[in-house]
């Protein structure tokens, strides 16, 4: 080793006195920019921030995520929470280290393929289709560089604000060391929240990036999607069989063959020559309908979009100055650059399309954005980012001409901003409902997401826990997975599995592929339609528990799938379990994940516990072999919790006249209710209902938070075991 170089390294930037790692280890570290360290309070919880410029006088470049401006003072020698230590090895890359103790746990990090634990492990988070993933399976759709760590009361948040490709290496070599790169020349600032429990720590983070507001009512119930409901006659088909059956739904969803040869914002009228009159027909049966749309603009000369686009310069292009065309379902297509500001307009605008039609919301699929000829988006062996003309294609952002690796992390982000923003351009005074496939820190803003292309395999449904909650933990609450399972042909018990746990997934969709077979709720035996049906109408009790939860997200930032330690910290057997979670603070989910059992054992943390659906009391703190036969609702509610749950109903257009039941769990309970209604954004303004519950000495109390909105409720309440509905009003 060339002592001139190791004495050349300039280490002041990392933390004094306490270095872990000998510079000699590393590569030389080039960096002549600007660095500096501020310190602030986010929520209670003391936020470190480094902001760097690899080049002395550029500054850094703007934030699409961060929406918080606390007041940042500049520190000279920070304390840091971490030892953590980085350095500029290479023009295009940066390296940090970070000490990882062998007791700390690594949540969250987005949509990882992964157990609840994610390390010893390593993660590339650069947006990629993924539609076969398996346990070697890296890059994701979406690519959230928020790592948390810690255990019991005290965790950290390490949050990379860069749209730039980078990779987590948590300890893959066992030797208790944390390493990221990230692949950029642009600057960027890197968060360290902490030390602080799990929900502050997630309430702080959530108070940088943004939280999700409401959600439509409607858009919590029950949706139904398959790739594709080929026409109109099978679309009303679907919708006569659900009503018919009195299996409750609420959306239908058109995937990619309602348009008019896959070109976006247009509708076919070979196969659904009446769109319009469908949709309101389908209207006047209460069903909402939520279409796709994919970025790739067909390269076509005929058409208005492709035109438009190209002539007013709102496409990405490659370096040579050209339209980037690549092939996707419309055949070669052109990209909308969602970096820059007039393209999300402009596209925002088209939406008009569809709203005049009666569309209730837009489904953004492909939005890596995913193209068919290119597969491997980053090349394993990358250790710094490509020249600008080796790369895919470039975007223009505020700052100038950007490569598209460095900001592709950001493309479904801002896709969906402009998507929403043109829900609202339409119907200012809605809640837009928009479901994304791709997204980084903040996608929470704009939209609801699913996990991509799962398969019919029990292997996913066991899965798709741990994902959501890391998927919470990130900050996104909204999410859920295909129920039934994608790819593959789903058999009646997985899809029975499924709903069991489905019901408890914040976004409540089927959906199916191309080529299998159907997996609706209607397309079994009957008694397996039997046993959906229940489960279903128990998603339609649950919802105005689960508007409690989004309530409680709004506030607090507080995901509505937590891992059983978020509110069990001091429960080294709850640390680890990823095959159960609590459902908001007051329900525990355990359901069955493997073909053919019909006992599991469930592990119930501190306190007595109701199976929701037999009411049989369960004691804490120990496990517990839980009899579940197909069709069970897989649950338990806290003892002490009052939930509010309301009557059956076919569409959430039912739930206004329905009546309100409190459930109250043990002789002494307490819980809280939010109303409102449900579709505007009136709750800002304050239109809202809350109400505090408790139930003592055998009476009912109900004290007023707020109350500005006219409901048109009944409500009761029950007593655990017993059928006696008292009413009450509030
Ligand atoms: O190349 O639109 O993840 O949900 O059904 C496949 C067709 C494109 C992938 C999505 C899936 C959707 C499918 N899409």
């Amino acid at each position: 080793m060339d002592l001139q170089l190791e004495t050349a390294i300039d280490w002041t930037r990392a933390q004094d006195g306490r270095r872990l790692w000998q510079p000699s280890e590393r590569e030389v570290d080039i960096f002549n920019g600007e660095s500096c360290w501020q310190r602030s309070r986010l929520e209670n919880v003391d936020v470190l921030r480094l902001s760097v410029t690899p080049t002395a006088g550029a500054s850094i470049p703007d934030s699409f995520t961060v929406v918080a401006s606390p007041d940042w003072s500049t520190i000279a020698q920070p304390d840091l929470p971490l030892c953590f230590e980085w350095q500029q090895s290479r023009p295009g890359r940066f390296d940090f280290y970070f000490k990882l103790a062998r007791e700390l746990k690594c949540l969250a990090l987005g949509e990882r393929f992964s157990g609840l634990n994610v390390r010893g492990q390593k993660h590339t988070l650069i947006s990629t289709d993924s539609p076969h993933h398996h346990e070697s399976t890296d890059a994701m759709y979406k690519s959230v560089p928020f790592l948390v760590l810690g255990s019991a009361d005290k965790f950290y948040g390490l949050y990379l604000d860069s749209p730039a490709p980078c990779r987590f290496d948590l300890d893959s070599e066992l030797t208790e060391e944390g390493h990221i790169e990230l692949l950029t020349r642009r600057g960027f600032r890197i968060y360290l929240l902490g030390p602080s429990p799990l929900a502050s720590l997630v309430q702080a983070f959530t108070g940088l990036v943004g939280r999700a507001k409401l959600p439509p009512l409607w858009s919590l119930g029950h949706q139904q999607c398959r790739w594709s409901y080929p026409d109109e006659t099978t679309v009303r088909e679907l919708a006569r069989e659900f009503r018919q059956r009195k299996i409750p739904c609420d959306t239908l969803v058109l995937d990619i063959d309602y348009m008019d040869e896959y070109r976006v914002f247009t509708s076919s009228d070979e196969r659904f020559p009446q769109f319009e009159k469908m949709i309101s027909d389908l209207a006047a049966e209460n069903f909402k309908v939520v279409t796709i749309i994919d970025p790739g603009v067909k390269q076509d000369s005929r058409y208005k979009q492709f035109t438009d686009g190209e002539s007013k310069d709102y496409f990405c292009k490659t370096a040579d100055g050209k339209t980037f065309i690549e092939k996707v379902w419309p055949g070669p297509s052109a990209f909308p650059d969602f970096l820059k500001r007039e393209t999300r307009a402009w596209w925002a605008s088209q939406h008009k399309f569809l709203t005049d039609k009666g569309v209730a919301g837009i489904w953004n699929d492909m939005n890596e954005p995913a193209f068919f000829g290119v597969t491997k988006i980053l090349p394993n062996d990358l250790t710094e980012l490509p020249d600008d003309k080796d790369q895919i294609c470039l975007h223009e952002a505020e700052e100038g001409i950007v490569p598209h690796l460095e900001v592709r992390n950001l493309y479904g982000l801002l896709m969906s901003r402009s998507t929403h923003e043109g829900l609202l351009l339409e119907r200012p005074n809605q809640r837009p409902f928009v479901l994304s496939r791709s997204g980084t820190a903040g996608i929470q803003r704009y939209a609801a997401v699913w996990l991509g292309d799962n398969k019919s395999w029990y292997e996913h449904l066991r899965k798709s826990i741990p994902m959501l909650l890391n998927i919470g933990l990130s900050g996104i609450p909204f999410a859920g997975v295909d129920i039934g399972g994608f790819w593959e042909n789903a058999l009646p018990e997985l899809v029975i599995r499924w709903y069991e746990l489905g019901i408890f997934y914040p976004f409540f969709r089927n959906h199916c592929a191309l080529s299998f077979r159907g997996q609706e709720a209607f397309a079994y035996a009957p008694h397996v339609e039997e046993s959906a049906r229940k489960l279903i109408e128990t998603r339609y009790r649950l919802l105005p528990y689960i508007r409690n939860l989004f309530w409680e997200h709004l506030r607090t930032g507080a995901p509505l799938m937590r891992p059983l330690m978020w509110h069990y910290s001091t429960d080294p057997i709850a640390a680890d379990i990823d095959c159960q979670f609590m459902f908001g603070r007051d329900i525990l989910v355990a359901p069955i994940l493997e073909r053919g059992h019909e006992y599991r054992s469930v592990y119930l943390p501190a306190g007595n516990w109701y199976h929701l659906e037999t009411n049989e009391l369960f004691e804490g703190e120990r496990a517990h072999t839980v009899k579940m036969p197909l069709g069970a609702v897989p649950a338990f509610a806290r003892q002490g919790a009052i939930l509010p749950l309301a009557e059956v109903m076919q569409h959430t257009s039912e739930y206004d006249s329905k009546s309100i039941t409190f459930h109250v769990y043990g002789e002494h309970a307490s819980g809280s209710y939010f109303e409102d209604d449900g579709i505007t954004f009136d709750y800002e303004t304050g239109k809202y209902n809350e109400f505090e519950l408790s139930f003592q000495s055998g009476e009912f109390h109900c004290s007023t938070v707020r109350r500005e909105f006219v409901s048109s409720h009944q409500y009761r309440f029950c007593r655990v075991g017993n059928t006696f509905q008292e009413a009450i009003t509030l």
